[in-house]
């Protein structure tokens, strides 16, 4: 009796050891700064879309800064196409930065197209405080001294806020306005869903595999990218 005690008690302690593992690393964070990503996926400004009540010039300057991002983006994700190929033991982290880096070229196409759309000049954007502190932020990034492991988290997040802010704009009960619709698709869609998940299970796999003071790195840089998407989609909204 004693005996099949204490083994029950070794199998439940190894199926919660097992439960606790299968925790992503990812997963935890969200948990620990659930705050903050709600901040950044659930935002006045795209709530504000979702619900129809958003400011079109508030819509035309977060096109306009937007376009400055994504060029400032392409750069960065250049520099973790490198650190994947460098030192990624998987072949396909190449491949899915490359379908990001393809996905980036399509977009600057769109921001032309939709600008025009909306008489905004590209050429004439001043870049705002707000974003030009985010594109400091990712060209810091580029360093070789920040590790793949860094760089791909950060990575997953800004996709991630992109992806779950628009998507929520589609999702039953959206009021967005018809003319806003293709913007929430190009983030919003299951296509770039999917996308997301990939870049969260590279980044998980190698989180899995890293020392902890890299670990503590990436879950900072994280913290880093959703306090910028905070900060941007305030500036979009016309706040700083
Ligand atoms: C500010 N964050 C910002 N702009 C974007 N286009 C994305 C994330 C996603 O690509």
């Amino acid at each position: 009796m004693a005996i099949s005690l204490a083994n029950n008690k070794e199998q439940v302690e190894k199926k919660m050891e097992r439960a606790t593992k299968e925790i992503s690393m990812i997963k935890k964070w969200l948990n620990q700064h659930q705050k903050l990503y709600t901040a950044a996926t659930r935002h006045p400004f795209t709530l504000s879309i979702r619900d129809g009540s958003v400011d079109l010039s508030a819509f035309k300057r977060w096109l306009g800064q937007d376009y400055i991002f994504v060029r400032a983006f392409v750069p960065f994700v250049a520099s973790l196409l490198l650190k994947a190929w460098k030192e990624s033991d998987d072949d396909s982290d190449v491949e899915v930065i490359l379908g990001g880096i393809a996905a980036l070229n399509d977009e600057i196409s769109w921001f032309k197209r939709e600008a025009s759309k909306w008489s905004v000049s590209l050429s004439s954007i001043v870049p705002q405080k707000a974003n030009l502190e985010y594109c400091r932020f990712l060209e810091s990034l580029t360093s070789p001294e920040v590790e793949y492991t860094v760089a791909i988290a950060a990575f997953w997040a800004i996709e991630a806020v992109y992806q779950e802010s628009y998507a929520h704009c589609l999702s039953d009960g959206s009021k967005t306005p018809e003319e806003l619709k293709e913007t929430c698709q190009r983030w919003g869609n299951d296509g770039f869903g999917q996308y997301c998940r990939s870049l969260q299970n590279i980044a998980n796999r190698r989180l899995e595999k890293s020392p902890e003071d890299i670990v503590s790195k990436a879950e900072a840089t994280v913290i880093r990218v959703l306090e910028y998407e905070v900060e941007f989609w305030n500036m979009s909204r016309g706040e700083t």
